[in-house]
């Protein structure tokens, strides 16, 4: 069965705008009991139909897969095979994580035997009340698409189903077929049928005609339109045909953090991120906006503020989303159909914006830039802010070349600072905000897009949570330069702490003393974890030095452009030096009783903040 797998996984093509594309770039794994045999063996046997590729961890190589897929706007992927158990609940993690994004990768997780023969088998959950369950069925709630391989011929039906939803841009995600172990060995007739070439067509499909027209309709009645870009405008390569619709309607622009990018940070409606780690211009254009246009965006908790970034009284949305689900979000008017198509058609229609509209936002955007360039140039001393490396690094990278993260602040800070050229350019995994993406997501992007320089940006914390895909890019020789930003443990969550009145409780890198554990607070240096991370990232076989000044992390970023082998930078940011948020509100809350004075302060000022939350239950009118 698992031949006829491997060979009908190779045989799986896409095809969008009359270009075909092979889907499965190859198939990542670590074998054990339960993929040894059976996947593993056909690997092996089958070299030239799907190549393998070795990882350190399970977790990462989902998100490498999820890099590659991303960076590929979702036309091709990978496999991953794992033994079961261990294994297989480590791959959880990263299918949360691109089910979250709406990126496929197949996850290929051995199961228990299917004979019950050996029962347990090593590995196995023993469920005294049910005979079904295998650690395999956590997978169902962070899969699209889940079966579980009793008899060999169950893979015909199982593996269309996979390829079906992997290739829906409406619907795909992780999807799981979960392989008992002896079934992955067993023989069947295999039809010529199932492993003959087969091309998946990705559609384009435009919205309902009377939908289009009502759009419209609104659009030419707006004041104060505003774009939302997400993800999925990007994915639908969308991004030259928005360019033209903002040109001639004069509509701006705001981007999410899956969106950025969707159009040139130079353009003059570019207004830049928006939410809670949004640009000043954006947030103010957003609070005004009396029609949002969203295309391909989810519309999640950071991108509409916490549902206090609209505060027009009469607002009303346009969901451009090739899935209903999103189409439908804050009584939208559904445009369900592809991104591209959709605003090729309405771009049809005759609108533009009023002078004065258009003068005000040019405005905000010129004042934004000179924000960034002030935050790019602090000076600050005696260690550099984070606003600075992110200056340099993207002073370093060329109109093409990848930046890559995923947690932490430098998310956050990233979506208001990185300048952008490149619709590709921009690519931080904050839907499931995974630390111990960045590097093994960066090594997917790489391998999608070896002719760019891929800089991934990460933190301490993130970095210690999972580097070690640094092996399997010097084993793989494939170039990734990381930017490793040292605070000594979790800023973010630190500020995120002290704003809630918890003193950075438990986010602190610094040894234990009495009942002190990793408090935040700015005393001496000298109780920091010795943790010497140049030297951790060398001993993985990176070239990897340490720098103090933005001077140097220039001049190593410049080296870094002659070097072909995986390139690590270190060096210290102001842990308290962090770029401010501009008119944004997020919903997280402090205890509503609490023996500590800051946490009833708090408190306080959660409450307060709490009265902007809009519902957005009004469809347009
Ligand atoms: C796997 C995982 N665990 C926990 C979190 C919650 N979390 C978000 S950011 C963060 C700290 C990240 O630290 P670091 O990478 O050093 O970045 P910094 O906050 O210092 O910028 C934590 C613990 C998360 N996003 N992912
Ligand atoms: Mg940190």
């Amino acid at each position: 069965m698992a031949q006829a797998l491997v060979r009908f996984l190779a045989h799986q093509y896409v095809d969008r705008d009359g270009t075909e594309q092979r889907f499965f770039a190859g198939c990542w794994g670590i074998f054990g009991h339960g993929n040894v045999g059976g996947i593993g063996q056909a690997l092996h046997e089958r070299p030239d139909d799907l190549r393998y590729f070795q990882a350190r961890n399970e977790q990462a190589m989902v998100h490498a897969a999820c890099g590659y897929a991303k960076m590929r706007d979702r036309l091709a992927t990978f496999a991953c095979t794992t033994s079961i158990g261990p294994g297989a609940t480590n791959l959880v993690t990263g299918a949360a994580a691109a089910t979250v994004n709406r990126i496929p990768v197949l996850l290929l997780p051995g199961d228990v035997f299917s004979s019950r023969a050996p029962d347990p088998v090593l590995q196995q959950l023993e469920v005294p009340w049910a005979g079904d369950v295998s650690v395999n069925d956590v997978f169902r709630p962070v899969s699209r698409y889940f079966d579980r391989i009793a008899r060999p011929e169950q893979i015909i039906p199982a593996a269309l189903a996979a390829m079906r939803v992997l290739t829906s841009p409406a619907e795909t995600g992780a999807v799981t077929l979960a392989l008992p172990q002896d079934v992955q060995a067993e023989a069947f007739d295999v039809p010529d049928d199932f492993v003959a070439k087969r091309v998946w067509h990705i559609e384009r499909r435009l919205p309902e005609a009377s939908a289009l027209v009502r759009a419209a309709e609104l659009i030419g009645a707006a004041k104060r339109p505003l774009i939302v870009a997400g993800g999925g405008l990007i994915y639908s390569g969308a991004a030259e045909a928005l360019r033209r619709w903002v040109d001639a309607t004069g509509i701006p622009v705001a981007e999410t953090q899956a969106g950025k990018g969707a159009l040139p940070f130079d353009h003059s409606l570019a207004l830049g991120a928006i939410g809670v780690t949004g640009t000043s211009a954006a947030n103010r254009v957003a609070r005004e906006a009396d029609l949002v246009i969203g295309i391909g965006t989810r519309w999640t908790d950071f991108t509409t503020a916490s549902k206090t970034a609209f505060q027009d009284r009469n607002v009303a949305f346009i969901n451009v989303n090739v899935a209903e689900f999103d189409a439908h979000k804050h009584a939208g008017l559904a445009l369900t159909g592809d991104a591209r198509a959709t605003i090729e058609a309405l771009a049809g229609w005759t609108y533009v914006v009023d002078p004065s509209y258009r003068e005000k936002v040019e405005r905000l955007v010129r004042e934004w830039a000179a924000e960034v360039d002030r935050l790019y140039s602090l000076g600050h001393a005696p260690l550099p802010a984070q606003s600075e490396v992110i200056g340099a690094v993207n002073e370093a990278a060329g109109p093409r070349d990848v930046v890559v993260c995923a947690a932490g602040s430098l998310p956050g800070d990233l979506h208001k600072l990185w300048r952008t050229r490149d619709p590709k350019g921009y690519h931080v995994e904050y839907g499931f905000s995974t630390m111990g993406y960045e590097i093994a997501g960066g090594l997917g992007v790489k391998m999608a897009a070896p002719d760019r320089e891929v800089y991934v940006l990460v933190g301490d914390g993130s970095y210690l949570m999972l580097a070690q895909e640094l092996v399997t890019a010097v084993q793989e020789r494939i170039k990734i330069v990381v930017i490793v930003v040292d605070n000594h443990g979790y800023a973010s969550i630190g500020g995120l702490s002290r704003s809630l009145g918890s003193q950075g409780f438990g986010t602190h890198y610094r040894y234990r003393t009495s009942g002190s554990l990793g408090l935040d607070r700015e005393g001496p240096q000298g109780d920091m974890l010795p943790i010497d991370l140049v030297a951790n990232a060398a001993s993985l076989g990176a070239v990897s030095e340490r720098v103090r000044t933005i001077a140097e992390l220039r001049a190593a970023l410049a080296q870094s452009k002659r070097i072909e082998r995986p390139y690590v930078v270190t060096i210290e940011a102001d842990r308290y030096e962090s770029v401010p948020a501009y008119e944004s509100w997020w919903d997280v809350a402090p205890a509503e009783v609490s023996a500590i004075g800051e946490v009833r302060a708090a408190r306080e000022r959660y409450e307060k903040g709490r009265r902007s939350i809009r519902r957005h239950l009004r469809p347009p009118e």
